[in-house]
């Protein structure tokens, strides 16, 4: 398998319990480098936009408050085959039906605030990196 990058974002229930040292330490053990961060404050149109695919569902209006309802990290995820190996490291989006040892098992609050974003694709990698970062914030 290939090096791959992805992205990830610490929502704002793992910066509001100072959960961040702790997520990244499951990165790192399991292979994966963190070549870009940085903590922002989103935007209601930065999360509206980023999260725009899911534009049509319910929970779309509480997600985007979630999101900017307190600080984030975002992230880029360098390793091999890391798109997947970050979705695994993650666990399942529920965290009742996230298997043990996976970060949204051990931290997520809820199905909403579960701690973490990964891209799920290497089409959406390529966008969501993009849309946070420059090339030349992505130190490797
Ligand atoms: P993912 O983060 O595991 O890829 P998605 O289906 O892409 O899950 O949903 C994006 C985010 O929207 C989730 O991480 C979660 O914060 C929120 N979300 C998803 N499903 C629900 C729901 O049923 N209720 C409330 N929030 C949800
Ligand atoms: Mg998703």
């Amino acid at each position: 398998m290939a090096i791959e990058r992805t992205f990830s974002i610490l929502k704002p229930d793992a910066t509001r319990r100072n959960l961040t040292g702790a997520i990244n330490a499951k990165f790192e053990s399991q292979g994966l480098r963190i070549v870009a961060q940085k903590r922002i404050h989103m935007t209601t149109a930065q999360a509206e936009a980023f999260y725009g695919a899911h534009s049509a569902r319910g929970f779309f209006r509480d997600l985007v408050t979630f999101m900017t309802s307190g600080p984030v990290v975002v992230q880029v995820l360098e390793g091999e085959g890391a798109i997947l190996k970050n979705r695994e490291i993650m666990g399942a989006t529920n965290p009742a039906n996230a298997d043990a040892g996976t970060i949204r098992k051990e931290f997520a609050e809820s199905i909403e605030a579960n701690s973490v974003h990964g891209s799920d694709s290497p089409e959406a990698a390529a966008a969501e990196i993009a849309y946070f970062f420059a090339g030349t914030e992505l130190v490797g």
